[in-house]
């Protein structure tokens, strides 16, 4: 087998070498990674990388020569909306083309039959369900695996999936793999370890290292849990944290909990840009993305993911004022529910 190192040139993370029929794009989260897993086992030949909205136009220049192109869990970037859609119409002329995805759709372009949009479940029950004929009803489990990872195992078909499975040894499997993904961050040679094996339905547990990650990842993440604890800051509906030094989505969801507010928001500053990076989690019943595209937008910045798991880039000179907006706009919108 030829297989090249990791390559990260470009944000490209090459995970096998050599023109196979078959190429499958995904994004590097855990949904991702089951995705992906997932989209092997049906097409056990293909090449994977990972790639992310921003990148996935990029990645795509290298598609040419694939019959088979495979995209997973990578969301349609507005500013390049129309450019990817005129490179895939292009590719679909010699390739087929899949693209599985599960976050909002800009408007207007994508009315074709290669896209698979569904809000309503994550990237992995939906790459199941679109690949199904090809697949293990054994490839269920990994979907799973997916669906909590991306805080979607309270769909229909994932209940229903798993009263096939004991659900206790199944969550053991999933916030290991989970936490040890969540670990590696951007170690996309280590993603890759972890990918294969998942596509031939190896537990976690069983796939090199794992485990021994995961219990880094879980001591790790206590230690950031008792920081944002301590520091974490309260307005009226949201609560936030700067510079937690660690996982962000997680300093989110324990921001808003030890803040005892219904949204939690991390901010990371980044030197080379002057500008935050937030990760924010709402457990109340409002949109984010929605809120974010509009006031992300207003002081400068970008934002938006969904309604209760997002990101946003803001310049830092305008990280109180846009805090400050976005607490004012939750409240009006929990009290448009409450009416
Ligand atoms: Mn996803």
């Amino acid at each position: 087998m030829n297989r090249s190192k990791t390559k990260t040139a470009g944000g490209i993370k090459r995970i096998s070498s050599g023109m196979s029929r078959s190429l499958i794009l995904t994004h590097g989260d855990s949904d991702g990674v089951c995705s992906g897993a997932i989209a092997k086992s049906a097409y056990p030949e293909a090449d994977v990388y990972f790639t992310s909205p921003v990148g996935i136009l990029d990645e795509l220049k290298m598609a040419d020569g694939y019959r088979n192109i495979i995209i997973c869990d990578i969301a349609v970037d507005v500013r390049s909306c129309t450019g990817l859609y005129n490179r895939l119409e292009e590719l679909a002329r010699s390739a087929s083309i899949t693209y599985i995805d599960h976050h909002p759709l800009p408007d207007k372009c994508w009315d074709v039959d290669w896209m698979h949009n569904d809000l309503n479940m994550c990237s992995s029950e939906l790459t199941y369900k679109v690949l199904e004929d090809r697949l293990s009803s054994d490839m269920r489990r990994v979907a799973i695996y997916g669906a909590i990872g991306d805080y979607y195992d309270n769909t229909p078909s994932i209940r229903e999936w798993l009263r096939d499975w004991d659900k206790r040894s199944l969550f053991f499997q999933a916030g290991t793999l989970i936490q040890a993904l969540i670990h590696m961050g951007r170690n996309y040679d280590f993603k890759r370890k972890v990918l294969f094996p998942l596509s031939h339905d190896m537990i976690p547990t069983e796939i090199p290292d794992v485990l021994g990650i995961a219990r880094e990842g879980a001591q790790f993440e206590e230690a950031l849990r008792l920081r944002v604890k301590k520091e974490v800051t309260s307005l009226q509906n949201l609560a936030y944290v700067i510079d937690p030094k660690g996982y962000m989505s997680k300093s989110a969801i324990y921001a808003a909990s030890y803040g005892m507010r219904g949204v939690g928001v991390a901010a990371e500053y980044r030197n080379h840009k002057d500008v935050y990076d937030m990760s924010l989690r709402s457990r109340v019943n409002i949109d984010l993305n929605r809120l974010l595209k509009i006031i992300a937008i207003k002081h400068g910045g970008t934002g938006g993911g969904h309604a209760a798991a997002a990101g946003a880039r803001v310049p830092a000179a305008s990280l109180v004022q846009f805090l400050q907006d976005m607490d004012a706009a939750i409240g009006k919108e929990i009290q448009k529910v409450q009416v």
